[in-house]
């Protein structure tokens, strides 16, 4: 956190002490970045909420909606919509979404050339006036996109990092809870490898009330039919839902998950989530961007946590990594800039 910020959470405001003195900003105002800075609000994360989007009627309005319904919710946070990158200077978070999402029928992968270029003038904005935030990106494709905002950028890799894991994972959870009829804070699950098509539930690392998954298929609880399709419905756990709603995708479980993140590093609680980050050697894998469990705290992603995968696990991880790779290919034609 910025040292001005500590100085200011000295400050007593008239009748009440603001009880976190930290500004996150979000860049893009639709319905991901709004329902970012509504949940912001209620939980009170923070105490400054700025909302750019280059729509700025859109930034505007939802940062004045919002701050109309802490009169009602009782929250003390400033809101501020606005399409000017100087309003994010100081930010200790900034939360990335801006960018097209998908319509039914289109990949992650089809949003590549458009989103990139907007990525690359969210990182200019970025890099100018708040280069010492830490940096979420949940734009898709994402992991291409959060690798291509980093070099763009040049931040340090430590504080840019992309949202998918929690949320991959928070579907894996949700449906194995409803075939095992347990509340779905029982449930310990992780997802890894890139978000896309090929990416890698991990069941051998789940637990049902402290209990291993594959102890319950053993025991007939779960046949292992009925998990591969739980594996394949969280694989297509976007799609899913992007049929359903038919114009735009989710965004409910993306913001609760892209809050669940910047918590860890505000308040340096040294989590293990899975997001995408920087390998550097980790699981034989370098110089790309993919979903692995980390350790977040006041320093961002301060480890990348290596768990022992078997052959089945790891061939599956690679054909996943595989595909970001050609992914970023496809990128850095598009912008040869990139692989430089
Ligand atoms: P949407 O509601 O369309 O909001 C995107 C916003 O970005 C719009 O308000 C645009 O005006 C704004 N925008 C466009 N260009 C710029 C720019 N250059 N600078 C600033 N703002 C700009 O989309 P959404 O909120 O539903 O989704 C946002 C992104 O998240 C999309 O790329 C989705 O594909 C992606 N997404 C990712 C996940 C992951 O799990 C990684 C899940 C769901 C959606």
């Amino acid at each position: 956190m910025a040292i001005w910020t500590k100085i200011k959470s000295r400050i007593y405001y008239a009748n009440y002490e603001i009880k976190n003195m930290s500004k996150i900003s979000l860049i893009g105002a639709g319905q991901i970045g709004g329902t970012l800075a509504h949940l912001i609000g209620l939980k009170e994360l923070v105490n400054e909420v700025v909302v750019f989007d280059i729509a700025s009627g859109i930034a505007k309005g939802k940062a004045l909606d919002i701050a109309q319904s802490s009169s009602v919710d009782g929250f003390n946070v400033r809101f501020e919509g606005t399409d000017n990158y100087e309003d994010i200077k100081d930010s200790d978070v900034i939360i990335i979404t801006a960018g097209v999402p998908r319509k039914p029928g289109m990949s992650r992968d089809d949003l590549l050339g458009i989103n990139l270029k907007i990525i690359k003038q969210v990182a200019e904005g970025i890099k100018k006036n708040s280069p010492n935030a830490f940096i979420i990106c949940i734009t898709n494709p994402l992991d291409v996109m959060v690798m291509a905002f980093q070099k763009y950028s040049g931040l340090p890799t430590n504080k840019v990092v992309g949202m998918a894991g929690i949320l991959d994972s928070s579907r894996f959870k949700l449906f194995l809870s409803r075939e095992l009829k347990v509340p779905v804070k029982e449930i310990n699950a992780m997802v890894m490898g890139g978000h896309g098509d090929t990416m890698v539930p991990l069941p051998r690392f789940t637990k049902v009330s402290g209990k291993p998954l594959l102890d319950l298929v053993k025991e007939g609880k779960l046949s292992e039919e009925k998990l591969e399709s739980i594996n394949q419905r969280t694989r297509d756990g976007g799609a899913e839902i992007v049929k359903l709603l038919e114009k735009g995708s989710a965004y409910y479980a993306p913001a609760a998950s892209g809050v669940e993140m910047a918590s860890a590093y505000l308040n340096d609680e040294k989590k293990i989530l899975p997001c995408a980050a920087y390998l550097n050697g980790e699981y034989g894998t370098s110089n790309i961007y993919a979903g692995v469990p980390v350790i977040i705290g006041k320093n961002g992603v301060e480890k990348v946590e290596e768990i022992k995968l078997n052959d089945k696990e790891k061939k599956e991880f690679i054909n996943s990594i595989d595909s970001v790779k050609k992914l970023w290919e496809a990128a850095s034609a598009i912008d040869p800039n990139l692989s430089k």
